[in-house]
């Protein structure tokens, strides 16, 4: 078949794919569901205190996740090294330091670069941090003149003015309304960002990005129970992390993530201990929601609009949710006992807010072995009434978004529960 053909072809069955998928919006087509308890291990025994869960029970499920939904890290870099490019002491009004760090991963003599850009308030020694991946670039998340822009592949955007796949100086400040960073900075805390698009361009090509750092003799994409997308976003914010805990200024950090962005920030949180805490916004199917109940996005329609993001052998859960052996709630519980919010947003139904919710609350068991307070009731808080313990949760009016809602409840929390 000629290229153009087949490429024709393919976008015709994901077009049909998308026509035959209708989500279900109805509670009451939820099917009944057989929820794997997180306290129980897969050969049947029952984890009954911390220890237990430390030593057997955490680790089988962060195999299975690893193997079988996001997929595996090939292997460990050869290195990693730091370069501050840039740095303002009075930047944002006077208010904050600028840091602008190149990180440098290095392996099979191959090289990938990435650009963080992180504020801090002046005067607070070890500040805590916020570190979360941007969608279109560190430029567009302030109007601030001196944030390089990124040269990586993009995805267009014509309200950002993106439109060759490349940013430009038009998209400048144009998604500032994510990021409550003047509140963040007034609250001490710091922030830093990266393009999540400068670790895994988002795009079903493996041919870029971080994976090919790790292929080894002819291989041209990763093996089936390799990293996709998300796991290699993941890496990118753990390798982030080895340069925030060598910086004396920054203190603990949090990880925080919209969307694909958040289920990023989940699956690193479960990964890397190193993170204090972390914050999944709106993450929706293969980030905090039970997939089982099969509401909004389910697994084979996140599978066949974004093959690239999870390892290949996920699919084998596509329109077959109850073979799953897992569900998200044990993905938010590896992040026990380490503050965890889940946020969703009442009309953002597509992410199924109350399977979201669900994640949290049955992730709580496992919080309660260490003694920490989650979600304890079943049914969904009101709308603006957010509950806060080291497992949070709150739903938000409008749609599917970071606001300054979000942000504020983030601060608040993370004063209390961040020790
Ligand atoms: C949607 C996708 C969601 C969510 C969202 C986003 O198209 O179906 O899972 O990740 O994109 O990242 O904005």
């Amino acid at each position: 078949m000629k290229k153009s053909v087949s490429f024709l072809f393919a976008f015709c069955t994901l077009l049909m794919t998308a026509a035959q998928f209708t989500p279900n919006y109805d509670e009451h087509k939820v099917p009944d569901f057989q929820l794997p308890d997180p306290l129980t291990t897969f050969r049947g025994e029952k984890i009954t205190s911390s220890k237990k869960w430390i030593e057997k029970r955490r680790p089988e499920l962060l195999k299975f996740f690893g193997n079988q939904v996001y997929g595996q890290v090939p292997d460990k870099l050869d290195s990693i090294s730091f370069a501050l490019i840039e740095q303002h002491g009075v930047a944002l009004n006077g208010g904050a330091i600028r840091k602008q760090v190149e990180v440098t991963l290095s392996n099979n003599k191959k090289h990938l670069r990435f650009h963080m850009l992180i504020y801090l308030p002046k005067d607070i020694p070890k500040a805590p941090l916020f570190l979360g991946y941007n969608f279109h670039g560190n430029h567009t998340i302030t109007a601030d003149p001196k944030v390089i822009i990124t040269k990586a592949w993009n995805i267009n955007n014509d309200e950002l003015g993106i439109t060759e796949n490349i940013a430009t100086e038009s998209s400048r400040g144009k998604l500032a309304n994510r990021w409550a960073l003047e509140k963040i900075i007034k609250s001490g805390f710091g922030l830093a960002t990266i393009f999540y698009g400068e670790i895994d361009p988002d795009k079903n090509d493996f041919t870029d990005g971080i994976h090919s750092l790790f292929y080894t003799n002819d291989q041209a994409r990763p093996d089936s129970d390799q990293w996709g997308s998300i796991a290699a976003w993941a890496f990118g914010l753990s390798r982030a992390m080895d340069y925030l805990v060598e910086d004396p200024q920054i203190g603990k950090v949090l990880v925080f993530g919209h969307s694909r962005l958040g289920k990023a920030a989940l699956w690193a949180g479960a990964t890397d201990d190193r993170f204090a805490a972390v914050i999944s916004n709106n993450s929706g199917c293969g980030g905090a929601a039970l997939s089982k109940r099969k509401y909004g996005e389910t697994i084979g329609r996140i599978n066949d609009f974004f093959p690239h993001w999870f390892c290949d052998n996920f699919k084998a859960f596509n329109e077959n949710e109850e073979a799953l052996p897992v569900d998200q709630h044990e993905l938010l519980a590896l992040i026990a006992p380490r503050p965890l919010y889940v946020a969703s947003a009442v009309e953002d139904k597509w992410s199924d807010p109350t399977g979201e919710f669900l994640g949290a609350y049955y992730a709580t068991p496992v919080y309660n072995l260490f003694g920490k307070e989650g979600i304890t009731s079943k049914n969904s808080p009101e709308i603006n009434k957010p509950i806060q313990h080291t497992v949070s949760y709150h739903l938000r009016e409008g749609g599917h978004d970071v606001t300054a809602y979000d942000w504020e409840q983030y601060v608040r929390w993370a004063k209390k529960f961040l020790n």
